[in-house]
C-alpha cells in the first residue's frame, strides 16, 4: 500500500518556519492545500481553548480536506512549558494543554503530537509520568511522541527511546511520530528505525537532509517508502519541510511524491 494520505502544515494562531501560510490566512490556505492535491492538513495550534472547533471542522469540511494531526509545540517556545520541567506548575500546564489538545483531535479522529512539549531537557521519569496521565485521559484518542534531534532536546533523540517510554508508560494510544529529518540526524539506519517502530507508528513527518521539500536533498526516500510498506503503514504522511527552495516546492510535493512512490 503506498496511497498513504498526504498532508501539509496551516498554522491556525502562530506562525511556524514549517508552512509558507500565515495564521491570519488559515482559510485562504486550506483553499490552497486543497489545490495543491494535499488530503489532509496537520494544524498547528498554540491554545485550542482559543479555537472554535464547529468553525474550524466546518471550513475544513467545505475544502474537503481531513484534519490528520495536531502539532503542538509552539506553546514550548511561546510559553515554556514543558511535560518534564522540575516545576510542578509547568508540568501541570502542560499536561491540561495537550488534554486540550486531545479533546480537540478526539472530534476529528487526529492525532496529537507531542514534539517540542516535551521539553527541551528535565527528567525522562517526570515525562513519563505525565504521559501518562495524558494517555489516560482520553484513551481513544491517540498521542504520537516524536523524537526530535539532540540539538532541540535531550530527551528521547532516537525510536528506541520512544519504545522504552511507551513501554514505561503502558498506554495503548501512545505511539510514535517518525520524522525523516530528525531521525537522518539520529538513527543508524532511517529503514531499520521505521521497521523498529512497527505498529507503534502512528505518524510520519516527511522533510529531506536538510529541511527541504523531499526531493530536494540528499535523503533516500526509497528506503522510507519501502520500510513503511514492510509494516503496513496506513496512516499519513504530513510534510514538515521549510518552504525551501521555494513555496512552489511545497505545493508541488504532492505531484512529485505520489509521482515517485508508484
Ligand atoms: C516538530 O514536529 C518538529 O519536528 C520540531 O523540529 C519543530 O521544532
Ligand atoms: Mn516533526
Amino acid at each position: 500500500m503506498r496511497n498513504w494520505p498526504l498532508g501539509l502544515i496551516v498554522p491556525l494562531q502562530d506562525p511556524t518556519p514549517f508552512s509558507p501560510f500565515a495564521p491570519g490566512n488559515w482559510r485562504q490556505a486550506l483553499r490552497r492545500v486543497k489545490t495543491a492535491g494535499y488530503d489532509g492538513v496537520e494544524l498547528a495550534i498554540t491554545n485550542p481553548a482559543r479555537i472554535n472547533p464547529d468553525t474550524t471542522k466546518k471550513a475544513l469540511e467545505s475544502e474537503g480536506l481531513r484534519l490528520l494531526s495536531i502539532t503542538t509545540g509552539q506553546a514550548a517556545g511561546l510559553e515554556g512549558l514543558s511535560l518534564a520541567s522540575p516545576d510542578e506548575r509547568i508540568r501541570r500546564r502542560t499536561i491540561e494543554r495537550i488534554e486540550a489538545h486531545m479533546d480537540l483531535a478526539r472530534r476529528f479522529g487526529a492525532v496529537v503530537i507531542v514534539g517540542s512539549l516535551r521539553g527541551a531537557d528535565g527528567g525522562i521519569k517526570l515525562l513519563t509520568e505525565a504521559l501518562r496521565e495524558c494517555a489516560k485521559h482520553a484513551p481513544e484518542v491517540r498521542l504520537a511522541l516524536e523524537p526530535l534531534n539532540r540539538y532541540e532536546s535531550r530527551l528521547v533523540n532516537t525510536v528506541a527511546e520512544a519504545l522504552d517510554v511507551i513501554e514505561e508508560v503502558g498506554a495503548d494510544n501512545l505511539g510514535i511520530l517518525f520524522d525523516t529529518f530528525h531521525t537522518n540526524i539520529e538513527e543508524v539506519l532511517v529503514g531499520e528505525a521505521i521497521r523498529a517502530a512497527e505498529d507503534r507508528l502512528l505518524h510520519v513527518h516527511l522533510a529531506d537532509s536538510n529541511r527541504f521539500v523531499p526531493g530536494y536533498g540528499h535523503l533516500d526516500f526509497a528506503q522510507v517508502w519501502d520500510a513503511l510498506d514492510a509494516i503496513c503503514y496506513q496512516q499519513a504522511l504530513v510534510v514538515e519541510a521549510l518552504p525551501e527552495p521555494s513555496t512552489e516546492a511545497l505545493l508541488n510535493a504532492p505531484a512529485r511524491l505520489r509521482g515517485e512512490r508508484k
